[in-house]
């Protein structure tokens, strides 16, 4: 492949990002999330490197440093939950804590959600889903991607009684203004439908992102609620540190991007694997540095 190949676009969005210091790994990871194969991807973001990585900025900038170094405050989600009781008594339930990972910061809650709240989220869903997409890092487009190929919906921010509720228990819970979430998004998963490792936060340096960063800044933390049991397969993975956490009815998986020194962890890569047998339904709150408004379209 020769670097004269690619497209105008292409070439220009690899010479500013190799310039403003982005690396290798990071480069790749958002290709592929833009559509691009793996080996083109790789190929490419070599002949850039090769070619401009000369008069880049002197210490190459990992794009979890380039984003801390792009917003502000982004400490906040590494406060979140820094003591580690048991439990923690919300005003309406006392939900387990089960684990503890310190770096990355993953925390696994038993109980969060009732039984009937799980069936509920999941009858209101049904009707409506969709085919899954991922914001496109270089359009800013939400498009249909190989590597996500569950289907799903949202719930506007208190649509209803259930998720009013729920949202004021996970803002309780997390120790953030409520209006710092987004939507909650419901999943499903049907046998072989996974979505592959990936980091949830965005990077500011990629054009595409200057949109979803507009609407209430950096997020800061994922909480995967876990709607029912499934018969094989589905766990949440996060292949850097060796974690797989089962799904669980009730049950959800929280984690914050921050290090202790402020800086995005990329630690928190993660993925949900394939589910080998029955159906996987999940509910994911991200959370945001300021308060979450949409932009229109
Ligand atoms: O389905 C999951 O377990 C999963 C895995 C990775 C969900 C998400 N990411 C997500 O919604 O961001
Ligand atoms: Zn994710």
């Amino acid at each position: 492949m020769q670097f004269e190949s690619l497209t105008a676009d292409l070439k220009a969005w690899l010479k500013t990002s190799v310039e403003g210091g982005h690396g290798r790994d990071a480069l790749i990871q958002s290709m592929r999330t833009a559509g691009y194969q793996a080996e083109f991807a790789r190929q490419a973001v070599e002949l850039a490197l090769a070619r401009f990585a000369a008069t880049a900025a002197p210490a190459p900038v990992a794009v979890g440093e380039a984003v801390a170094a792009a917003t502000t405050a982004m400490p906040s989600a590494s406060e979140l939950l820094t003591e580690t009781p048991n439990a923690i008594e919300t005003s309406d339930r006392r939900i387990d804590i089960l684990f503890v990972l310190n770096a990355p910061r993953v925390i696994l809650f038993g109980n969060l959600l009732a039984p009937e709240e799980c069936d509920q989220m999941i009858e209101l869903s049904r009707r409506k889903l969709a085919r899954s997409t991922v914001v496109n890092a270089a359009t800013g487009a939400y498009d249909v991607h190989p590597d996500r190929t569950s289907s799903g919906t949202h719930f506007e921010r208190g649509e209803n009684e259930l998720i009013v509720r729920i949202e004021r228990r996970i803002a309780e819970l997390v120790d953030l203004p409520l209006e710092n979430g987004e939507p909650i998004q419901v999943l499903h998963y049907t046998p072989g439908a996974e979505y592959k490792p990936h980091w949830d936060y965005f990077d500011p340096a990629l054009p595409g992102n200057e949109k979803v960063l507009a609407m209430g800044g950096q997020r800061v933390a994922t909480l995967v609620m876990y709607l029912n049991d499934v018969e094989s397969g589905g766990s949440t993975v996060f292949p850097e540190v060796g974690l797989d956490v089962l799904p669980r009815k009730g049950n959800a998986v929280y984690f914050a991007y921050a290090t202790e020194d402020g800086q995005l962890d990329r630690r928190t890569l993660h993925g949900g694997s394939p589910v080998i047998a029955g159906e996987k339904w999940i509910a994911t709150k991200w959370l945001r540095q300021r308060e979450y408004r949409a932009l229109p379209a």
